[in-house]
């Protein structure tokens, strides 16, 4: 049978490639206050701390490299109805070939201008003084969901769940809403739940199965037990 399959990614899955999760010891959220570098107040009290950050992130994100579960997931395609809807803001699972996917929380390669709205592609150093190339008004941003935003596709999101068989979250904490809720929707729905991570989540009572580990070992299991 055609699964239809709808995958939360968070920060866990791309830890394996190098890039650096929030909450854990060493977290990015230990070395930077979430109020200052997350928030669009953050952003209008100090736009050149926020955009020096998003820089660095920017930066590490272009040098990374998918890992087999990136991999696994784009494969896993092939044969089943998959939508990945990612919280992370790299773009490591376009870069492994997933086509049906969804950035919730927008995406470090992205501008945006908060006078016109509109959005291109972000240069590798964003600087505050950046007019946007539509309007011309030197209000840009980098394009990322911060605390107190709307997080993008929650319809399509929704609707996906709606019409799911599986829903899988990998390497997310589930403290973060309105992803944290999925799990808690999908099961209201009667949508199997399956949750891959070091550790069980805040949400780990809601899922019916959890399987420890990295998810660079259990994501290409699960694949190749399903494909
Ligand atoms: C591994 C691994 C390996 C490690 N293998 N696993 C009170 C109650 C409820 C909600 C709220 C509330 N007060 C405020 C809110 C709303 C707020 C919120 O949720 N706050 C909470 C802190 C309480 N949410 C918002 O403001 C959101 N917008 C919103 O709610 O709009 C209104 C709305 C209304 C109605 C409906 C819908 C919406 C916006 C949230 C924006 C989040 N933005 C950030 C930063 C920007 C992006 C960026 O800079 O990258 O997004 S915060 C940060 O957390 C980032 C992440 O995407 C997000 C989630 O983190 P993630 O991915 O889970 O990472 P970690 O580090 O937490 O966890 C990593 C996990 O991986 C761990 O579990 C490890 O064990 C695991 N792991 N290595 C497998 N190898």
């Amino acid at each position: 049978m055609r699964e239809r399959i709808v995958i939360l990614t968070g920060a866990g899955i791309s830890a394996e490639s190098g890039l650096g999760t929030f909450r854990d010891a060493e977290g990015l959220w230990a070395k930077h206050r979430i109020e200052d570098v997350a928030t669009p107040e953050g952003f209008a009290r100090d736009p050149a701390r926020v955009q020096a950050f998003y820089n660095m992130r920017r930066a590490e994100a272009r040098t990374a490299a998918p890992n087999p579960a990136h991999f696994a997931l784009a494969a896993l395609e092939a044969t089943q109805d998959v939508l990945i809807v990612t919280q992370n803001v790299d773009t490591l699972h376009e870069r492994a070939g997933s086509q049906n996917l969804l950035h919730m929380h927008g995406s470090l390669t992205q501008a945006m201008c908060t006078s016109c709205q509109a959005r291109w592609e972000a240069p590798l150093v964003m600087e505050v003084s950046d007019p946007c190339p539509h309007c011309g008004a030197r209000h840009t941003r980098p394009d990322i969901v911060w605390f107190g935003e709307m997080p993008y596709g929650l319809e399509q999101i929704d609707a996906a769940l709606q019409n799911a068989t599986i829903f899988a979250a990998i390497g997310t904490s589930g403290t973060v809403y309105p992803a944290a809720g999925f799990v808690a929707e999908a099961r209201r729905l009667g949508v199997r739940t399956l949750e891959f991570n070091l550790e069980p989540s805040a949400g780990q009572p809601l899922f019916d199965e959890l399987r420890i580990g990295p998810a660079s070992e259990t994501v290409p299991n699960w694949v190749a037990e399903i494909a």
